[in-house]
């Protein structure tokens, strides 16, 4: 076996890297070498020192899952004495303010929604837990008792001995200088003056990950930050309580109100700190250590305490725990690890470089789930788990220069325990990317938040003058602080205009590219799952699946002419997988050559929708845009005051009319012809918040929130999209029928039963007693324990102002039917609603074909 896999290097030997090695291993794949700097038994990164908390709580579901499995794993590995390299002592955060108390009450929901124990609990059971808090202090916490310590050295010395037992290499004292790479591919990995040949190359560098990216001309938008941990003098309370030097009995304890979280250490408390300024690290000032010099002590990753940053701190730590005023600080230090411009992991194979990928930025919580998932994606090309928010490639290049990476990253350290709604945006940087419309936007009072770097209208403030008019019907009830905030009642107006009117939308920042070549139509008809072998004019909404059938993307293909294919995707994620198809059909048939080119800021987009959107258009465009001369879904070329621009006949709110394209240099004058022409039209410009309410109704689905690649099309909804005529064979075809065949979840309709229940998304649902669930929600759910665990949660969720109902859309079990009774947990109340058939909003689809 271990000659006929393919040869893997993997760089570090961390707890990332080694769990790699081990996972690719339980697959079968172990001709792989791993390579790392330091000496094996303490290779001096992130891993040699972490205190090892593992608090699963999180909004990724994605993440949760890691952390899970990473608990189980550890406790699997037994070192000497059979002892497991997890202590399960559970987990509490605690609120000191009643604003964190509320939102314990979110958290709670997401391990409840992602199928983890979690209870939120009162200050006298937050003392039992932790008898040495303050009991002036407390309001309440949430406990999660499948939390703990990861042994995190222990673990990974375990994992790396299985892992040379089923015959990997590990070499250690070993620096890799460098990257061997040609025509776009990986080809050996250098150290000094070896050479180790490879077919795919694993960077697992920890926060050494940009060093080793920018040999194989990938950036990692990842920035070493020092983060402060010290520990206390012997604390008398604590005195033969613990396992020494390290054990531990009481939870571990987040203090999320002042930055701050604790851990017993044996007899001490060891205390970690955000609170302190950001502390960036430049790589090339890291202590310089032999191998031989690196001690517990003493390693790269470790700089000198700097006691001044944590005298507040102690202060802090003395009133929340107030015993701790009877000892001191015994030693602390400043230990280096990664973050990045959003806060999440970096996984995923590089755009630039075949072969080459990273697992990067992972904590010690996710790091064996992560590992999974990444040996998962190299030897199958997908894995189980959902990968897509923490894909290497989910970033815009300007996200990922260093000045960029720098500000967001120090900003995500401030903001680590913060309460941040969903839709809060970054203060800074903002107005990195603007589309060509931003002045004209900024006049009409948009309120702008961020997304991809863009700024993206959510609602205008012009608008509010036509609150008067807005008939009763569409009014939206008040709503909660929470569901208020990034809100505004607009947004309503600008719905209902939209639906009974015109609107212009900013489309700009939808991410689309164009393919081109004569072997486009071969490309994309192999990678979708509908007909790419049309003719010119036609528009496609398509699926883009891996070869398990899991949805990866949902993307619009409009062919313009032969050879040229313009697509509208998701993301980045989606130009690199096409672009990185294209170039391998281009090797291989020279004369079926394609080329893929971003043309997402070289042009803009305007979405003009709405039942009057027709007339509009007709003030300013001499084309033919009645139903013969534009069909729903079929694209050409006009001119629209002179101006060139494509047209393409669809709309994600659900109404007539376009989007329309043309080159950015002529964005702005486009706008201003549509909104003069408008004028008599009673034209208006809207915003995201009415986008998505709208959307929603009209049953469209976002990728990435309502599906991902744990999703078959079916399940989801969207078996439309998958061409049962196609014979021809595409990526993901031959494992549908099965997958279909053993789903149990399926994407569920809701409309809540009061209107003024708005929610937000990742709430857990629970299935009403009497309606049917499944076998698999009883077995999930039929414990003791089955008040807290859901039958599903929610995706998407908005207020419907056309037909006066709140919306979400959850995963729940496909045996619920229309008018069953389900009810939703929002901060800890639950919320009836019922399932409801979709789409709420013209479902014969007269709007649109009209
Ligand atoms: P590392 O352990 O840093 O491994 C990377 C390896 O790559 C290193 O061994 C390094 O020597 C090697 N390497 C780098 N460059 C080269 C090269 N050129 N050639 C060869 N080898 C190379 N996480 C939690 O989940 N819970 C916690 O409580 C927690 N607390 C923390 C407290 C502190 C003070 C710090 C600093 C971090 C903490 N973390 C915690 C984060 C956690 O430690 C890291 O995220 C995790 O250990 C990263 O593992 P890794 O394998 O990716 O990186
Ligand atoms: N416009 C364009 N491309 C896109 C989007 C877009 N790509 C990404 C994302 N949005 C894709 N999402 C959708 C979702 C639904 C529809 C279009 C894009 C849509 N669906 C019709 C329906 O479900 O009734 C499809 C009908 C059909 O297949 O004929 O319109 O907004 N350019």
């Amino acid at each position: 076996m271990s000659n006929s896999s393919p040869r893997v290097v993997i760089i570090g030997a961390g707890i990332v890297g080694a769990n790699l090695a081990d996972e690719l291993a339980r697959l079968g794949w172990t001709n792989t070498l791993v390579l790392e700097q330091g000496p094996l038994t303490i290779p001096g990164g992130s891993t040699s020192h972490a205190p090892g908390l593992v608090f699963s709580s999180n909004p990724s579901k994605s993440m949760t899952e890691f952390a899970q499995y990473t608990i189980e794993k550890l406790t699997s590995l037994t070192g000497p004495g059979g002892k497991g390299s997890f202590l399960p002592v559970g987990g509490l955060e605690i609120a000191t303010k009643p604003e964190r108390l509320h939102d314990l009450e979110r958290r709670a929901g997401w391990n409840r929604a992602w199928g983890v124990d979690a209870e939120v609990i009162d200050a006298e059971e937050c003392l039992r837990r932790f008898p040495m808090l303050n009991p002036e202090m407390v309001l309440g916490g949430l406990f999660t008792p499948g939390d703990g310590l990861a042994l995190a050295a222990q673990g990974t010395q375990l994992v790396i001995a299985r892992a040379q037992a089923a015959g990997v290499e590990f070499r250690d004292r070993t620096v890799v200088t460098d990257i061997e790479h040609s025509g776009g591919k990986v080809s050996a990995v250098i150290a000094g003056d070896e050479r180790f040949p490879a077919d795919i190359v694993v960077s697992c560098a920890g926060f050494w990950g940009p060093k080793i990216g920018a040999m194989a001309d990938t950036p990692i938008p990842l920035l070493p930050l020092a983060h402060q941990f010290a520990w206390s003098t012997e604390v008398p309370s604590l005195e033969g309580k613990n396992e020494l030097p390290k054990g531990a009995s009481a939870p571990i304890l987040r203090y999320q109100d002042e930055d701050l979280y604790y851990r017993e250490w044996g007899e001490r408390i060891g205390i970690g700190s955000y609170a302190h300024r950001p502390m960036p690290v430049d790589l090339d000032t890291l202590p310089q250590y032999s191998p031989d010099e690196i001690t517990d002590e003493r390693m790269p990753s470790s700089l000198t305490f700097t006691p001044e940053d944590f005298a507040r701190e102690w202060e802090i730590s003395q009133e929340i725990l107030p015993e701790l005023a009877q000892t001191q600080i015994q030693r602390g230090f400043n230990g280096i690890f990664s973050f990045t411009p959003d806060g999440g992991s970096l996984v995923g194979q590089s755009r630039n470089v075949d072969g080459f990928f990273v697992a990067e930025a992972v904590w010690v919580t996710h790091a064996a789930g992560v590992a999974k998932a990444v040996a998962e994606l190299i030897a199958h090309g997908h894995s189980e788990t959902d990968l897509s928010g923490l894909d290497l490639n989910r970033f815009e290049d300007i996200q990922t220069a260093p000045e960029y990476v720098s500000e967001t990253s120090q900003q995500n350290f401030r903001e680590i325990y913060d309460v941040l709604h969903p839709l809060q945006p970054r203060v800074s940087p903002r107005d990195v990317r603007m589309s060509p419309f931003n002045a004209q936007q900024r006049e009409l009072g948009a309120f702008f938040l961020e997304a991809a770097g863009w700024e993206r209208p959510h609602w205008y403030e012009a608008n509010a003058a036509l609150l008067d008019e807005l008939p009763e019907e569409w009014r939206a009830p008040e709503r909660d602080d929470w569901a208020n905030q990034f809100h505004s009642p607009i947004a309503a107006v600008e719905a209902w205009k939209t639906r009974t009117n015109v609107a212009m939308y900013d489309m700009t920042q939808l991410k689309r590219f164009e393919v081109k070549g004569p072997g486009a139509g071969r490309l994309l008809h192999g990678l979708t799952t509908s007909s790419m072998l049309r003719k010119p004019g036609a528009v496609s909404y398509t699926l883009l699946l891996d070869e398990a059938g899991g949805i990866t993307s949902d993307i619009t293909v409009a062919i313009l002419d032969e050879e040229t294919y313009q697509v509208g995707a998701n993301s980045n994620i989606d130009l690199a997988y096409i672009t990185r198809a294209a170039k391998r059909q281009t090797e291989e048939d020279p004369s079926q050559w394609v080329t893929v080119r971003e043309t997402t800021p070289g042009t803009c987009c305007i979405g003009l929708w709405g039942p009057r959107a027709r007339d509009v258009i007709a003030a300013v465009s001499d084309d033919d845009l009645s139903d013969e001369g534009l069909k729903y879904f079929r694209t050409k070329q006009i001119s629209v005051a002179g101006i060139p621009v494509t047209a393409m006949r669809l709309s994600y709110v659900g109404e007539l009319g376009w989007e329309l394209y043309t080159s950015a240099d002529l964005g702005h004058r486009l706008w201003d012809v549509l909104w003069e022409a408008g004028q008599e039209f009673g034209i208006i410009a809207a915003g995201r918040e009415a986008f998505n309410s709208l959307r929603l109704e009209k049953g469209f689905r976002s990728f990435g929130t309502d599906m991902t690649s744990e999703h078959e099309p079916e399940q989801a909804g969207l078996g439309f999209a998958v061409k049962a005529s196609k014979t021809d064979d595409f990526v993901g075809k031959a494992a549908l029928a099965d997958r279909a065949a053993g789903t149990t979840k399926r994407l569920t309709c809701l409309t809540l039963d009061e209107p003024s229940d708005i929610v937000l998304g990742k709430e857990p649902v629970y299935v009403a007693d009497g309606a049917s669930k499944d076998a698999s929600a009883e077995a999930n759910g039929g414990s003791e324990d089955s008040a807290t665990r859901a039958d599903g949660y929610v995706t998407s969720a908005a207020y419907g102002y056309t037909i006066g109902k709140a919306i979400a859309y959850a995963w729940l079990p496909n045996t619920l039917g229309v008018g069953d009774a389900v009810e939703i947990e929002y901060f800890g109340r639950r919320v009836p609603a019922t399932v409801t058939a979709e789409p709420l909003y013209d479902p014969e689809m007269t709007r649109l074909r009209g």
